[in-house]
Protein backbone atom coordinates (compact mmCIF):
# COMPACT_ATOMS: atom_id res chain seq x y z
CA UNK A 1 0.00 0.00 0.00
CA UNK A 2 1.11 3.68 -0.55
CA UNK A 3 1.68 6.60 2.02
CA UNK A 4 -0.44 9.23 2.50
CA UNK A 5 0.16 12.36 2.97
CA UNK A 6 -2.99 14.26 4.46
CA UNK A 7 -1.24 17.44 2.78
CA UNK A 8 -0.57 16.07 -0.65
CA UNK A 9 -3.28 13.22 -0.93
CA UNK A 10 -2.65 12.80 -4.76
CA UNK A 11 1.17 13.28 -4.29
CA UNK A 12 1.59 15.84 -6.88
CA UNK A 13 5.30 16.61 -5.60
CA UNK A 14 6.05 13.38 -7.15
CA UNK A 15 3.95 14.17 -10.61
CA UNK A 16 6.64 17.53 -11.28
CA UNK A 17 10.19 16.84 -12.87
CA UNK A 18 13.07 18.39 -10.99
CA UNK A 19 13.33 21.73 -12.24
CA UNK A 20 9.70 22.37 -11.81
CA UNK A 21 10.31 21.38 -7.94
CA UNK A 22 13.26 23.54 -7.16
CA UNK A 23 11.03 26.67 -9.20
CA UNK A 24 8.25 26.19 -6.99
CA UNK A 25 10.36 25.69 -3.97
CA UNK A 26 12.10 28.56 -4.66
CA UNK A 27 9.07 30.42 -5.25
CA UNK A 28 7.54 29.20 -2.04
CA UNK A 29 10.52 30.64 0.08
CA UNK A 30 10.45 34.31 -1.54
CA UNK A 31 6.53 34.34 -0.50
CA UNK A 32 7.21 33.01 3.01
CA UNK A 33 10.31 35.42 3.71
CA UNK A 34 9.44 37.95 1.48
CA UNK A 35 5.86 38.40 1.29
CA UNK A 36 3.62 36.89 4.02
CA UNK A 37 5.54 39.37 6.81
CA UNK A 38 4.20 42.72 5.08
CA UNK A 39 1.14 41.58 3.75
CA UNK A 40 -1.35 42.20 6.49
CA UNK A 41 0.15 45.71 6.65
CA UNK A 42 -0.17 45.86 2.96
CA UNK A 43 -3.71 45.05 2.81
CA UNK A 44 -5.27 47.09 6.20
CA UNK A 45 -3.54 49.98 4.49
CA UNK A 46 -4.59 49.19 0.97
CA UNK A 47 -0.55 49.76 0.28
CA UNK A 48 0.97 49.28 -3.23
CA UNK A 49 4.85 48.09 -2.85
CA UNK A 50 6.05 48.47 -6.55
CA UNK A 51 9.92 47.68 -5.71
CA UNK A 52 7.59 43.62 -5.37
CA UNK A 53 8.25 43.79 -9.10
CA UNK A 54 11.78 43.90 -8.77
CA UNK A 55 12.07 41.30 -6.09
CA UNK A 56 10.22 38.94 -8.32
CA UNK A 57 12.38 39.49 -11.44
CA UNK A 58 15.36 39.12 -9.48
CA UNK A 59 13.72 35.74 -8.40
CA UNK A 60 12.79 34.80 -12.25
CA UNK A 61 9.31 34.84 -11.63
CA UNK A 62 8.38 37.04 -14.17
CA UNK A 63 7.83 35.70 -17.50
CA UNK A 64 9.12 32.65 -17.01
CA UNK A 65 7.43 31.25 -19.67
CA UNK A 66 9.48 33.69 -21.96
CA UNK A 67 12.50 32.49 -23.74
CA UNK A 68 15.78 33.16 -21.74
CA UNK A 69 16.85 35.19 -24.93
CA UNK A 70 14.12 37.96 -23.56
CA UNK A 71 14.88 37.86 -20.06
CA UNK A 72 12.42 35.29 -19.08
CA UNK A 73 13.18 31.74 -17.69
CA UNK A 74 12.20 29.80 -20.77
CA UNK A 75 10.01 27.41 -18.09
CA UNK A 76 6.80 25.44 -18.99
CA UNK A 77 3.35 26.31 -17.99
CA UNK A 78 3.24 23.70 -15.37
CA UNK A 79 6.27 25.76 -13.68
CA UNK A 80 4.31 29.14 -14.19
CA UNK A 81 1.12 27.64 -12.36
CA UNK A 82 3.63 26.28 -9.24
CA UNK A 83 4.74 29.93 -8.74
CA UNK A 84 1.31 31.32 -9.27
CA UNK A 85 0.11 28.86 -6.26
CA UNK A 86 3.03 29.65 -4.25
CA UNK A 87 2.64 33.33 -4.35
CA UNK A 88 -1.16 33.37 -3.96
CA UNK A 89 -0.43 31.36 -0.70
CA UNK A 90 0.43 34.61 0.47
CA UNK A 91 -2.06 36.79 -1.20
CA UNK A 92 -4.14 37.22 -4.71
CA UNK A 93 -2.97 40.88 -5.25
CA UNK A 94 0.38 39.37 -5.20
CA UNK A 95 -0.29 37.02 -7.64
CA UNK A 96 -1.88 39.50 -9.58
CA UNK A 97 0.96 41.81 -10.10
CA UNK A 98 2.96 38.82 -11.15
CA UNK A 99 0.10 37.54 -13.55
CA UNK A 100 -0.43 40.02 -15.29
CA UNK A 101 2.91 41.82 -15.78
CA UNK A 102 3.97 37.76 -17.20
CA UNK A 103 0.59 36.54 -19.01
CA UNK A 104 -1.19 39.87 -19.84
CA UNK A 105 2.05 42.10 -20.61
CA UNK A 106 5.15 40.23 -21.83
CA UNK A 107 3.38 37.21 -23.32
CA UNK A 108 1.11 39.43 -25.89
CA UNK A 109 4.60 41.56 -26.41
CA UNK A 110 6.49 38.39 -27.37
CA UNK A 111 3.38 36.71 -29.31
CA UNK A 112 2.50 39.34 -31.19
CA UNK A 113 5.35 41.60 -31.08
CA UNK A 114 8.00 42.84 -33.53
CA UNK A 115 11.75 42.45 -32.89
CA UNK A 116 11.93 45.25 -32.23
CA UNK A 117 9.60 46.01 -29.38
CA UNK A 118 10.42 42.50 -28.19
CA UNK A 119 14.06 43.62 -27.25
CA UNK A 120 12.96 46.96 -26.29
CA UNK A 121 10.24 45.57 -23.48
CA UNK A 122 10.87 41.76 -22.38
CA UNK A 123 14.27 42.38 -20.71
CA UNK A 124 13.22 45.67 -18.55
CA UNK A 125 9.61 43.72 -17.47
CA UNK A 126 11.32 40.50 -16.80
CA UNK A 127 13.96 42.13 -14.43
CA UNK A 128 10.56 44.38 -12.65
CA UNK A 129 12.67 47.43 -13.49
CA UNK A 130 9.78 48.38 -15.41
CA UNK A 131 5.92 47.52 -14.47
CA UNK A 132 2.86 46.89 -17.10
CA UNK A 133 -0.80 47.21 -17.01
CA UNK A 134 -3.33 45.25 -19.80
CA UNK A 135 -6.36 47.44 -20.73
CA UNK A 136 -8.97 45.42 -22.42
CA UNK A 137 -12.07 46.20 -19.60
CA UNK A 138 -14.39 49.45 -20.14
CA UNK A 139 -16.95 51.49 -18.26
CA UNK A 140 -19.65 50.10 -20.60
CA UNK A 141 -17.72 47.07 -21.47
CA UNK A 142 -16.80 43.90 -18.82
CA UNK A 143 -18.10 40.68 -19.76
CA UNK A 144 -18.56 41.43 -23.23
CA UNK A 145 -15.24 43.30 -24.34
CA UNK A 146 -16.14 43.41 -28.19
CA UNK A 147 -18.29 46.51 -26.96
CA UNK A 148 -15.65 48.38 -26.34
CA UNK A 149 -15.38 52.38 -27.14
CA UNK A 150 -11.76 52.67 -27.04
CA UNK A 151 -11.03 54.02 -30.58
CA UNK A 152 -7.56 54.29 -32.53
CA UNK A 153 -7.67 57.28 -35.56
CA UNK A 154 -4.83 56.63 -38.09
CA UNK A 155 -3.02 59.67 -38.11
CA UNK A 156 0.06 60.52 -40.55
CA UNK A 157 2.85 58.99 -38.06
CA UNK A 158 0.90 56.49 -36.23
CA UNK A 159 -2.51 56.28 -34.15
CA UNK A 160 -4.17 58.43 -32.21
CA UNK A 161 -5.81 56.68 -29.44
CA UNK A 162 -9.18 57.86 -27.16
CA UNK A 163 -11.33 55.98 -24.73
CA UNK A 164 -10.49 54.60 -21.05
CA UNK A 165 -10.02 51.95 -19.59
CA UNK A 166 -11.99 50.30 -16.12
CA UNK A 167 -10.15 48.17 -13.18
CA UNK A 168 -6.94 48.11 -14.73
CA UNK A 169 -4.68 45.78 -12.36
CA UNK A 170 -1.11 47.88 -11.73
CA UNK A 171 -2.20 51.19 -13.80
CA UNK A 172 -1.24 53.49 -11.58
CA UNK A 173 2.39 52.08 -11.22
CA UNK A 174 3.13 50.85 -14.74
CA UNK A 175 5.61 52.26 -17.27
CA UNK A 176 4.14 50.26 -20.02
CA UNK A 177 0.18 50.15 -20.93
CA UNK A 178 -0.51 46.95 -23.32
CA UNK A 179 -4.68 48.26 -24.68
CA UNK A 180 -6.70 47.28 -26.72
CA UNK A 181 -8.74 49.63 -29.70
CA UNK A 182 -11.02 49.17 -32.08
CA UNK A 183 -8.70 51.02 -35.20
CA UNK A 184 -10.40 52.62 -37.71
CA UNK A 185 -7.43 51.78 -40.25
CA UNK A 186 -7.97 48.09 -40.18
CA UNK A 187 -11.59 48.01 -40.42
CA UNK A 188 -13.01 48.30 -36.90
CA UNK A 189 -11.00 45.81 -35.82
CA UNK A 190 -9.72 44.97 -32.22
CA UNK A 191 -5.44 45.41 -32.48
CA UNK A 192 -3.03 45.88 -29.40
CA UNK A 193 -0.92 48.76 -28.38
CA UNK A 194 2.15 49.09 -26.42
CA UNK A 195 2.23 52.66 -24.56
CA UNK A 196 4.60 53.99 -22.07
CA UNK A 197 4.21 56.27 -19.17
CA UNK A 198 4.32 60.18 -19.76
CA UNK A 199 2.65 60.33 -23.27
CA UNK A 200 0.86 63.04 -23.62
CA UNK A 201 -2.94 62.65 -22.85
CA UNK A 202 -2.20 59.41 -21.20
CA UNK A 203 -2.93 59.19 -17.26
CA UNK A 204 -3.87 56.27 -14.89
CA UNK A 205 -5.82 57.63 -11.84
CA UNK A 206 -6.39 55.40 -8.88
CA UNK A 207 -9.58 53.60 -8.19
CA UNK A 208 -9.95 53.97 -4.15
CA UNK A 209 -11.94 52.14 -1.10
CA UNK A 210 -11.44 48.39 -2.72
CA UNK A 211 -12.69 46.46 -0.23
CA UNK A 212 -10.82 42.94 -1.88
CA UNK A 213 -7.06 43.00 -3.80
CA UNK A 214 -6.02 45.95 -1.51
CA UNK A 215 -2.40 44.72 -1.43
CA UNK A 216 -2.69 45.30 -5.40
CA UNK A 217 -3.39 48.48 -6.94
CA UNK A 218 -5.98 49.02 -9.81
CA UNK A 219 -6.93 52.41 -11.82
CA UNK A 220 -8.48 53.62 -14.87
CA UNK A 221 -6.59 54.04 -18.26
CA UNK A 222 -7.51 57.40 -19.90
CA UNK A 223 -6.37 58.15 -22.99
CA UNK A 224 -6.90 61.65 -24.15
CA UNK A 225 -6.27 61.68 -27.86
CA UNK A 226 -2.94 59.84 -26.87
CA UNK A 227 -0.24 59.95 -30.06
CA UNK A 228 1.80 57.05 -30.59
CA UNK A 229 3.79 56.07 -34.05
CA UNK A 230 3.52 53.14 -36.02
CA UNK A 231 5.87 51.18 -33.83
CA UNK A 232 3.53 50.91 -30.84
CA UNK A 233 0.93 48.68 -32.65
CA UNK A 234 1.10 44.85 -31.88
CA UNK A 235 1.66 44.21 -35.33
CA UNK A 236 1.32 40.17 -35.42
CA UNK A 237 -2.42 40.21 -34.46
CA UNK A 238 -5.91 41.11 -34.95
CA UNK A 239 -9.53 41.11 -33.57
CA UNK A 240 -10.73 39.11 -29.90
CA UNK A 241 -8.27 36.89 -30.33
CA UNK A 242 -5.56 38.58 -29.21
CA UNK A 243 -6.60 39.62 -25.37
CA UNK A 244 -7.81 36.05 -25.78
CA UNK A 245 -4.61 34.41 -26.20
CA UNK A 246 -3.21 36.26 -23.47
CA UNK A 247 -6.33 35.50 -20.95
CA UNK A 248 -5.88 31.87 -21.70
CA UNK A 249 -2.71 31.89 -19.87
CA UNK A 250 -3.51 34.19 -17.03
CA UNK A 251 -6.69 32.20 -16.35
CA UNK A 252 -4.49 29.11 -16.43
CA UNK A 253 -2.34 30.41 -13.54
CA UNK A 254 -5.14 31.59 -11.27
CA UNK A 255 -7.02 28.23 -11.61
CA UNK A 256 -3.12 27.30 -9.55
CA UNK A 257 -3.26 30.53 -7.60
CA UNK A 258 -6.43 30.47 -6.30
CA UNK A 259 -5.70 26.68 -4.59
CA UNK A 260 -2.59 28.12 -3.31
CA UNK A 261 -5.03 30.56 -1.41
CA UNK A 262 -7.48 27.79 -0.40
CA UNK A 263 -4.52 25.71 1.26
CA UNK A 264 -3.80 28.42 3.54
CA UNK A 265 -7.32 28.80 4.54
CA UNK A 266 -7.53 24.98 4.64
CA UNK A 267 -4.20 24.66 7.13
CA UNK A 268 -5.07 27.93 8.96
CA UNK A 269 -8.61 25.63 10.10
CA UNK A 270 -7.28 23.02 10.73
CA UNK A 271 -4.97 24.07 13.31
CA UNK A 272 -7.12 26.66 15.15
CA UNK A 273 -9.58 23.41 15.07
CA UNK A 274 -6.50 21.41 16.96
CA UNK A 275 -5.90 24.75 19.04
CA UNK A 276 -9.27 25.51 19.80
CA UNK A 277 -11.11 23.94 22.66
CA UNK A 278 -15.06 24.40 23.00
CA UNK A 279 -17.44 21.22 25.01
CA UNK A 280 -14.35 20.14 26.85
CA UNK A 281 -12.34 18.72 23.82
CA UNK A 282 -10.93 20.27 20.32
CA UNK A 283 -13.21 21.24 17.94
CA UNK A 284 -11.31 19.46 15.57
CA UNK A 285 -12.54 16.39 17.16
CA UNK A 286 -16.25 17.21 16.22
CA UNK A 287 -17.99 15.50 13.06
CA UNK A 288 -19.38 18.58 11.56
CA UNK A 289 -15.19 19.89 11.58
CA UNK A 290 -13.54 17.38 10.30
CA UNK A 291 -16.26 17.12 7.62
CA UNK A 292 -15.49 20.44 6.18
CA UNK A 293 -11.98 19.81 6.10
CA UNK A 294 -12.50 16.44 4.00
CA UNK A 295 -14.06 18.65 1.66
CA UNK A 296 -11.38 21.06 1.87
CA UNK A 297 -8.90 18.19 1.20
CA UNK A 298 -10.93 16.89 -1.16
CA UNK A 299 -11.78 20.03 -3.67
CA UNK A 300 -8.24 21.17 -3.51
CA UNK A 301 -6.59 17.81 -4.08
CA UNK A 302 -8.94 17.29 -7.45
CA UNK A 303 -8.70 20.83 -8.64
CA UNK A 304 -4.86 20.53 -8.45
CA UNK A 305 -5.00 17.49 -10.57
CA UNK A 306 -7.11 19.08 -13.27
CA UNK A 307 -5.17 22.14 -13.59
CA UNK A 308 -1.37 20.13 -13.42
CA UNK A 309 -3.41 18.12 -16.40
CA UNK A 310 -3.86 21.78 -17.65
CA UNK A 311 -0.80 22.67 -17.48
CA UNK A 312 1.09 19.27 -19.38
CA UNK A 313 -1.37 19.72 -22.24
CA UNK A 314 -0.75 23.43 -22.76
CA UNK A 315 3.08 22.29 -22.30
CA UNK A 316 2.63 20.20 -25.74
CA UNK A 317 0.70 22.90 -27.01
CA UNK A 318 -2.37 20.71 -26.94
CA UNK A 319 -4.61 23.19 -24.92
CA UNK A 320 -7.76 23.52 -25.66
CA UNK A 321 -9.55 27.64 -24.33
CA UNK A 322 -12.34 25.59 -22.91
CA UNK A 323 -10.34 23.32 -20.57
CA UNK A 324 -8.97 26.24 -18.93
CA UNK A 325 -12.51 27.42 -18.68
CA UNK A 326 -13.32 24.38 -16.84
CA UNK A 327 -10.17 25.06 -14.05
CA UNK A 328 -10.69 28.59 -13.83
CA UNK A 329 -14.13 28.40 -12.94
CA UNK A 330 -14.22 25.17 -10.92
CA UNK A 331 -11.24 26.36 -8.79
CA UNK A 332 -12.28 29.99 -8.20
CA UNK A 333 -15.38 29.13 -7.33
CA UNK A 334 -14.62 26.51 -4.62
CA UNK A 335 -11.78 28.72 -3.18
CA UNK A 336 -14.26 31.11 -2.28
CA UNK A 337 -16.56 28.17 -0.60
CA UNK A 338 -13.13 26.84 1.47
CA UNK A 339 -12.47 30.40 2.43
CA UNK A 340 -15.62 31.46 3.24
CA UNK A 341 -15.94 27.70 5.27
CA UNK A 342 -12.21 28.59 6.80
CA UNK A 343 -13.60 32.27 8.05
CA UNK A 344 -16.86 30.28 9.93
CA UNK A 345 -14.58 27.10 11.81
CA UNK A 346 -12.23 30.31 13.12
CA UNK A 347 -15.67 31.84 15.09
CA UNK A 348 -15.12 35.09 15.86
CA UNK A 349 -11.25 35.30 15.56
CA UNK A 350 -12.16 34.97 11.61
CA UNK A 351 -12.79 38.13 10.75
CA UNK A 352 -9.68 39.51 12.43
CA UNK A 353 -6.72 40.59 10.07
CA UNK A 354 -4.76 38.70 12.00
CA UNK A 355 -6.12 35.28 11.41
CA UNK A 356 -5.61 36.06 7.56
CA UNK A 357 -8.71 33.76 6.44
CA UNK A 358 -11.24 37.03 5.45
CA UNK A 359 -8.62 38.66 3.28
CA UNK A 360 -8.23 35.45 1.47
CA UNK A 361 -11.87 35.65 1.63
CA UNK A 362 -12.43 39.02 0.07
CA UNK A 363 -9.58 38.41 -2.35
CA UNK A 364 -11.41 35.62 -3.98
CA UNK A 365 -14.57 37.53 -4.53
CA UNK A 366 -12.60 39.40 -7.09
CA UNK A 367 -10.69 36.69 -8.44
CA UNK A 368 -13.92 35.11 -9.26
CA UNK A 369 -14.89 37.70 -11.07
CA UNK A 370 -12.25 39.09 -13.17
CA UNK A 371 -10.41 36.90 -16.52
CA UNK A 372 -14.12 36.11 -16.95
CA UNK A 373 -16.89 35.66 -14.42
CA UNK A 374 -17.74 32.11 -12.42
CA UNK A 375 -20.87 32.63 -15.21
CA UNK A 376 -19.55 33.80 -18.32
CA UNK A 377 -17.12 30.63 -18.19
CA UNK A 378 -20.30 28.44 -17.75
CA UNK A 379 -21.65 30.14 -20.69
CA UNK A 380 -18.17 29.23 -22.33
CA UNK A 381 -18.57 25.74 -21.90
CA UNK A 382 -22.59 25.65 -22.06
CA UNK A 383 -21.53 26.76 -25.70
CA UNK A 384 -18.76 24.82 -26.43
CA UNK A 385 -21.41 21.57 -25.43
CA UNK A 386 -24.79 22.65 -27.19
CA UNK A 387 -23.43 24.92 -29.63
CA UNK A 388 -25.54 27.50 -28.67
CA UNK A 389 -24.56 30.91 -27.33
CA UNK A 390 -26.50 32.14 -24.59
CA UNK A 391 -25.10 35.36 -23.97
CA UNK A 392 -26.90 37.33 -26.05
P1 LIG B 1 -16.43 35.07 -29.58
O1 LIG B 1 -17.30 35.23 -30.77
O2 LIG B 1 -16.58 33.91 -28.71
O3 LIG B 1 -14.89 35.17 -30.06
C1 LIG B 1 -14.38 36.28 -30.78
C2 LIG B 1 -13.05 35.90 -31.36
O4 LIG B 1 -12.13 35.58 -30.32
C3 LIG B 1 -11.72 34.20 -30.44
N1 LIG B 1 -11.67 33.63 -29.08
C4 LIG B 1 -10.58 33.15 -28.53
N2 LIG B 1 -9.33 33.02 -28.99
C5 LIG B 1 -8.41 32.49 -28.18
N3 LIG B 1 -8.70 32.08 -26.92
C6 LIG B 1 -9.96 32.20 -26.41
N4 LIG B 1 -10.22 31.83 -25.16
C7 LIG B 1 -10.96 32.75 -27.23
N5 LIG B 1 -12.27 33.02 -27.05
C8 LIG B 1 -12.70 33.55 -28.20
C9 LIG B 1 -12.76 33.54 -31.28
O5 LIG B 1 -12.26 32.41 -31.92
C10 LIG B 1 -13.10 34.65 -32.24
O6 LIG B 1 -12.06 34.74 -33.19
P2 LIG B 1 -12.36 35.17 -34.72
O7 LIG B 1 -11.04 35.05 -35.38
O8 LIG B 1 -13.40 34.20 -35.19
O9 LIG B 1 -12.88 36.58 -34.64
O10 LIG B 1 -16.53 36.40 -28.73
P3 LIG B 1 -17.72 37.03 -27.94
O11 LIG B 1 -17.69 38.49 -28.19
O12 LIG B 1 -19.00 36.26 -28.18
O13 LIG B 1 -17.19 36.80 -26.45
C11 LIG B 1 -17.72 35.90 -25.64
C12 LIG B 1 -17.06 35.78 -24.25
C13 LIG B 1 -18.09 36.08 -23.21
C14 LIG B 1 -16.58 34.37 -24.13
C15 LIG B 1 -15.86 36.69 -24.02
O14 LIG B 1 -16.10 37.97 -24.37
C16 LIG B 1 -15.29 36.60 -22.60
O15 LIG B 1 -14.51 35.72 -22.27
N6 LIG B 1 -15.59 37.60 -21.69
C17 LIG B 1 -14.93 37.74 -20.43
C18 LIG B 1 -14.08 38.98 -20.46
C19 LIG B 1 -12.81 38.83 -19.69
O16 LIG B 1 -12.34 37.74 -19.37
N7 LIG B 1 -12.17 39.95 -19.37
C20 LIG B 1 -10.92 39.93 -18.71
C21 LIG B 1 -10.31 41.29 -18.63
S1 LIG B 1 -8.61 41.23 -18.13
C22 LIG B 1 -8.63 40.91 -16.51
O17 LIG B 1 -9.61 40.68 -15.90
C23 LIG B 1 -7.30 40.89 -15.88
S2 LIG B 1 -7.33 40.70 -14.19
C24 LIG B 1 -5.77 40.14 -14.01
C25 LIG B 1 -5.23 40.16 -12.64
O18 LIG B 1 -5.26 41.20 -11.96
O19 LIG B 1 -4.67 39.09 -12.27
P1 LIG C 1 -20.34 42.73 -15.88
O1 LIG C 1 -19.86 42.20 -17.17
O2 LIG C 1 -21.21 43.93 -15.90
O3 LIG C 1 -21.07 41.56 -15.07
C1 LIG C 1 -21.92 41.80 -13.94
C2 LIG C 1 -22.67 40.49 -13.63
O4 LIG C 1 -23.45 40.12 -14.77
C3 LIG C 1 -21.73 39.30 -13.36
O5 LIG C 1 -22.30 38.48 -12.38
C4 LIG C 1 -21.73 38.55 -14.70
O6 LIG C 1 -21.45 37.15 -14.54
C5 LIG C 1 -23.14 38.80 -15.17
N1 LIG C 1 -23.28 38.69 -16.63
C6 LIG C 1 -22.67 39.45 -17.59
N2 LIG C 1 -23.04 39.03 -18.81
C7 LIG C 1 -23.89 38.01 -18.63
C8 LIG C 1 -24.60 37.15 -19.52
N3 LIG C 1 -24.51 37.27 -20.84
N4 LIG C 1 -25.40 36.20 -18.98
C9 LIG C 1 -25.48 36.05 -17.64
N5 LIG C 1 -24.84 36.82 -16.75
C10 LIG C 1 -24.05 37.78 -17.24
N6 LIG C 1 -9.72 44.13 -16.59
C11 LIG C 1 -8.67 44.38 -17.45
O7 LIG C 1 -8.86 44.57 -18.64
N7 LIG C 1 -7.40 44.42 -16.96
C12 LIG C 1 -7.11 44.24 -15.65
O8 LIG C 1 -5.94 44.27 -15.25
C13 LIG C 1 -8.18 44.01 -14.75
N8 LIG C 1 -7.94 43.90 -13.39
C14 LIG C 1 -8.99 43.86 -12.53
C15 LIG C 1 -8.75 43.97 -11.16
C16 LIG C 1 -9.81 44.00 -10.27
C17 LIG C 1 -9.54 44.20 -8.80
C18 LIG C 1 -11.14 43.87 -10.74
C19 LIG C 1 -12.30 43.87 -9.79
C20 LIG C 1 -11.38 43.74 -12.08
C21 LIG C 1 -10.32 43.76 -13.01
N9 LIG C 1 -10.55 43.75 -14.40
C22 LIG C 1 -9.50 43.96 -15.27
C23 LIG C 1 -11.91 43.77 -14.91
C24 LIG C 1 -12.60 42.42 -14.89
O9 LIG C 1 -12.11 41.58 -15.89
C25 LIG C 1 -14.11 42.67 -15.05
O10 LIG C 1 -14.56 43.23 -13.84
C26 LIG C 1 -14.87 41.38 -15.39
O11 LIG C 1 -14.54 40.92 -16.68
C27 LIG C 1 -16.40 41.58 -15.30
O12 LIG C 1 -16.81 42.71 -15.98
P2 LIG C 1 -17.77 43.80 -15.24
O13 LIG C 1 -17.12 44.16 -13.94
O14 LIG C 1 -18.04 44.88 -16.21
O15 LIG C 1 -19.08 43.02 -14.89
Amino acid sequence: LGRFDWQDPFRLADQLTEDERMIADSARAYAAEKLAPRVIAAFNEERVEPEIFAEMGQMGLLGITVPEEYGGLGAGYVSYGLVAREIERVDSGYRSMMSVQSSLVMYPIYAYGSEDQRRRYLPKLASGDWIGCFGLTEPDAGSDPGGMKTRAEKTAGGYRLTGSKMWISNSPVADVFVVWAKSDAHGGKIRGFVLEKGVKGLSAPKIGNKLSLRASVTGEIVMDGVEVGEDALLPHVEGLKGPFGCLNRARYGISWGVLGAAEFCWHAARQYGLDRKQFGKPIAQTQLFQRKLADMQTEIALGLQASLRVGRLLDEAQGAPEMISIVKRNNCGKALEIARMARDMHGGNGISAEFQVIRHMLNLETVNTYEGTHDVHALILGRAQTGLQAFF
